[in-house]
């Protein structure tokens, strides 16, 4: 049987009426206003290294308390350790070089709402995306005993931007580190600075972990990691006991598509009680993909939003 797709889309013009609404009252910046405000952010923020770092090298580390304070970190471990506790019989990736992956954690506790909405890390995918960045997964990853093998080097915009590969960022990816991030507890392990070279992986750098330009990135518990989609990278091998914990937020810019289905478990609620980068994030800005009903289907256009503003998604 076919899926209801006029119900569907009447869902989702629904979503983004109050989207459209919020976006009304809490204006998001495009064109040269949105350059002007990430760097007054960055600046309020104190992130100007941080952005630097994401130039040059392609990632930076938020240090533990500069995402959110450390209990808060706590309390998203412990989350993502009671889901993987209940999930464990259908785990997917026991024992792999990922660690055991529980998708789609966003809806299933607010705790996840408050780390994708965090200041720091945020203001960083607006320096990388632009204010209209989507949210392509919210993945947990644990790694115990049995993850022993190294992460292949990979970028994570592979097999998802068609190449050629522009400079500009266009996918990143915001780690939570919830445990230590030690060579033992099989860290991430970065090349700096291949973002620039624009290209994916080649075969012949899959297993590149020993070679002297790669940076294993040790960083304690709390620490925030960001990343630019293209910068090759893996995880090196785990000789650590216990379990290492990981939230992953990898973003897209407004025209790629999301991994996970955001828009489709986002409530009424969730728009409520967020500011309107929210609402960007689930994808719930403009008009597309629609049904039989056509692109203005419910979708309520704000006063202010000229066809020319539109057209300069920042
Ligand atoms: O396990 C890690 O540290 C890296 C994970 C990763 O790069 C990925 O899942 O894309
Ligand atoms: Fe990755």
């Amino acid at each position: 049987m076919a899926i209801d797709h006029v119900a569907l889309s009447r869902e989702v013009a629904l979503l983004r009426e109050l989207a459209a609404k919020k976006v009304e009252e809490d204006r998001l910046p495009a064109g040269l206003e949105a350059t002007r405000r990430i760097r007054q952010e960055i600046a309020e923020l104190d992130l100007d290294s941080n952005a630097v770092d994401l130039e040059t090298k392609g990632y930076t580390v938020l240090p533990p308390g500069k995402a959110a304070p450390l209990d808060f970190c706590q309390r998203l471990k412990e989350k993502i350790l009671e889901t993987d506790r209940r999930k464990r019989p259908k785990a997917v990736g026991d024992g792999s070089p990922r660690g055991r992956l529980l998708w789609h954690l966003l809806p299933t506790d607010r705790l996840f709402e408050q780390a994708l909405m965090a200041p720091a890390p945020l203001a960083l995918v607006a320096f990388l995306l632009g204010y209209r960045a989507k949210l392509s997964q919210c993945t947990a990853a644990v790694k115990d005993e049995a993850s022993t093998e190294p992460l292949y080097f990979h970028a994570d915009q592979s097999r998802k931007v068609p190449a050629p590969w522009s400079a500009d960022a266009q996918f990143c990816t915001v780690t939570w580190a919830l445990t230590d991030y030690t060579r033992e507890n099989g860290a991430l392990c970065v090349l700096p600075g291949s973002h620039r070279l624009s290209t994916d992986v080649p075969a012949s750098h899959l297993g590149m972990h020993d070679h002297p330009d790669v940076e294993v990135v040790e960083a304690p518990a709390g620490s925030v990691i960001i990343h630019h989609g293209a910068l090759w990278h893996g995880a090196v091998p785990r000789t650590a006991t216990g379990a290492r914990v990981t939230l992953m937020l990898p973003m897209v810019r407004f025209h790629l598509l999301p991994q996970e289905l955001f828009w489709a478990s986002t409530t009424p609620d969730m728009i409520a009680r967020n500011p309107s980068r929210f609402c960007a994030l689930m994808g719930l800005l403009g008009s597309w993909p629609w049904g039989a009903d056509g692109p203005d289907s419910g979708y309520t256009r704000p006063s202010w939003l000229t066809t020319r503003e539109e057209n300069r998604f920042g």
